[in-house]
């Protein structure tokens, strides 16, 4: 039984903050090399006490099974522009040495009933704690900005219908599920395209003095 979730929760709460730093940070050195940045933000969370408690009745999970059968208490995400861009985080994780990639789940190939699209990863992650190291399990969730717009509103449904949707309404996000699988592939047929202007955009950006300082274009300045 565990009396002090604080307590429980402490590593989940370090290994989150310690993922969105090395996450972001791949960003940024992909963005420094002026290189097509697949990463475009990431977000964590650790799983709320009482949505552990929800989750760990629902799969009859006990509760001092937590540690090793939910592996979603730690929790990440990665949105992505191109479907593609996926696959290379994917890849660049698998290879990582600071976490081991244990469970690989492909919602994208393989999308739910719902309509739900994602790249689904658990990994164990070693954290370092006053009395030794630790490792938990988190959750990656890597997806596309389009896929990710879906799931959100999606989510947000299921709260107010807690999952029993009218058919009307599970039939229209069945389709808007598919209108964003179609526009990640319009957006992967023009990525040439897109990835040139933005390779462009920064270039322009990073003589200029970069994000932190935007400058107007020099025909704008003149
Ligand atoms: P920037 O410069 O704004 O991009 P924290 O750890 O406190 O910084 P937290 O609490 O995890 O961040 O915040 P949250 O809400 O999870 O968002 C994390 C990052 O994702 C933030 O950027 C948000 O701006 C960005 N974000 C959230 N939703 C969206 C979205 O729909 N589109 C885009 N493009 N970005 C989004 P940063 O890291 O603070 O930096
Ligand atoms: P939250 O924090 O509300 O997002 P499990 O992880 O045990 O629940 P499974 O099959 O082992 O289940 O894991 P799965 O399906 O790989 O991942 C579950 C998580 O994926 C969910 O977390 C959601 O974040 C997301 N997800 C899966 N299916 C859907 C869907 O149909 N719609 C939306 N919007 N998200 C989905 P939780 O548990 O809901 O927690």
């Amino acid at each position: 039984m565990i009396r002090d979730w604080e307590e429980f929760l402490a590593p989940y709460e370090q290994a989150v903050s310690e993922l969105k730093v090395k996450l972001r940070g791949i960003r940024k050195q992909y963005r420094e090399q002026n290189k097509h940045v697949p990463i475009e933000f990431v977000t964590g969370r650790v799983k709320p006490v009482d949505s552990i408690l929800t989750k760990s009745k629902l799969r009859g999970i006990a509760l001092d099974r937590l540690e090793e059968e939910m592996s979603d208490i730690a929790g990440l995400r990665i949105m992505c522009q191109f479907v593609e861009d996926i696959h290379q985080v994917v890849e660049l994780l698998r290879t990582r040495k600071d976490m081991k990639v244990i469970i690989e789940r492909d919602y994208i190939t393989n999308k739910k009933a719902s309509g739900y699209r994602s790249y689904h990863l658990v990994i164990e992650y070693p954290v370092q704690l006053i009395d030794g190291e630790k490792i938990i399990l988190a959750e990656i969730q890597i997806r596309t900005l389009a896929m990710n717009f879906w799931a959100t509103i999606e989510h947000s449904l299921n709260y107010k219908y807690q999952g029993e949707f009218p058919a009307e309404i599970s039939e229209r996000l069945r389709r808007s599920a598919e209108a964003a699988y179609q526009l990640d592939e319009e957006m992967s047929n023009i990525r040439e395209e897109i990835q040139e202007a933005q390779r462009l955009f920064s270039h322009g950006k990073g003589k200029r003095g970069g994000h932190d300082t935007p400058k107007l274009p020099k025909e704008e300045t003149e």
